[in-house]
């Protein structure tokens, strides 16, 4: 197990933050399926947390939002799927990202708009825990090793406002084979 986590934090990384809060925030249509949040997913298809999200075309503020990654993680990204956290009620339980699909060598990031919210990492064995807080604007890019010796939650945050995040895959051929 490698206790090192492997993640990078890219305060302010999105110029045009603001703008990209207000898309997301107007034009999307959310799915409303799941209690804890709400989700929509962009480009490649997706089935995560029990839903089903089929092939979407990617907007053009989504797509500038996974260029900008894609420029700090070194690769493309292909599948956008957006948590929609309305209140601090509004939580992400303690998991681990499959990569089953996602190109091996590939990172996942986190993009974060509107309120703060702490990204909570815990071993699998539960002995040790880190803590880090995903600001407007921000990136965060989490490596491979990240999922298999970590798992991360959003928890309970009394008193926040609407953030809105959104998280970056990076599906290559697999895509086009489940498309
Ligand atoms: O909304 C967030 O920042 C958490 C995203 C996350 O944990 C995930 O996509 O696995």
């Amino acid at each position: 197990m490698t206790l090192h986590l492997a993640i990078r934090y890219i305060p302010d990384a999105l110029p045009d933050a603001a703008a990209a809060f207000m898309y997301l925030t107007r034009e999307v249509s959310w799915r409303e399926a799941m209690r804890a949040r709400a989700t929509a997913s962009f480009g490649a298809p997706y089935n995560y947390s029990g839903q089903r999200y089929p092939a979407c075309p990617m907007p053009a503020q989504i797509a500038a939002i996974a260029a900008r990654a894609a420029e700090l993680a070194g690769h493309p990204f292909d599948n956008c799927l957006c948590n929609r956290y309305d209140t601090g009620e509004n939580t992400m339980g303690f998991h681990a990202d499959s990569y089953d699909g996602l190109v091996p060598s590939s990172v996942i990031a986190i993009a974060s708009f509107g309120a703060p919210r702490e990204l909570l990492f815990r071993t699998r064995d539960k002995r040790h825990h880190r803590a880090i807080l995903l600001a407007h604007g921000s990136i965060l890019l989490m490596g491979r090793a990240t999922q298999d010796d970590w798992l991360h939650a959003i928890p309970r945050a009394p008193g926040a406002g609407l953030r809105i995040s959104a998280t970056f895959r990076h599906f290559g051929d697999h895509a086009r084979i489940r498309a």
